[in-house]
């Protein structure tokens, strides 16, 4: 079921969990800023979520309230993450699920860096 994508922060959800270690996952970088980690259910052949370590409900909340230090230090990890897994030759979609119309399910703010391959025409 989507969510609403707006506060209060749920600190049961399931990326929060993931940040505590609380559930495994396969994780594809780490910093300071960020954890990105493969998505349980890919939709291409290279499925990553980018998530700050802090908590934001949604983008809605991030783009708002996040200082601008950490905006440019999830940006900066994303790009960095794509050159990483070798995107960048042929091409990603980063895109962000925020609140109900949207279909966003988790109530951690994400991004879903796709690629590794042609991607379906936006939106899927
Ligand atoms: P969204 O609809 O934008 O909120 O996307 C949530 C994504 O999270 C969806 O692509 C599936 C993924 N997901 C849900 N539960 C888990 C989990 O427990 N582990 C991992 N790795 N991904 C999950």
């Amino acid at each position: 079921m989507a969510v609403t994508g707006k506060g209060p922060y749920d600190q049961q959800n399931i990326f929060a969990k993931i940040l505590r270690g609380e559930i495994p996952c396969k994780p594809v970088f780490e910093n300071d800023w960020v954890l990105a980690f493969e998505d349980i259910a890919p939709k291409a052949p290279v499925h990553v979520l980018i998530i700050p370590k802090k908590p934001y409900v949604s983008f809605m909340d991030f783009s708002k309230t996040a200082p601008a230090e950490e905006i440019a230090g999830v940006m900066r990890a994303a790009g960095q993450i794509a050159h990483t897994l070798g995107l960048e030759e042929n091409g990603y979609r980063l895109i962000t699920n925020a609140g109900t119309n949207s279909g966003q399910e988790v109530p951690h703010f994400h991004l879903h860096l796709m690629g590794g391959g042609p991607l379906p025409a936006f939106p899927q």
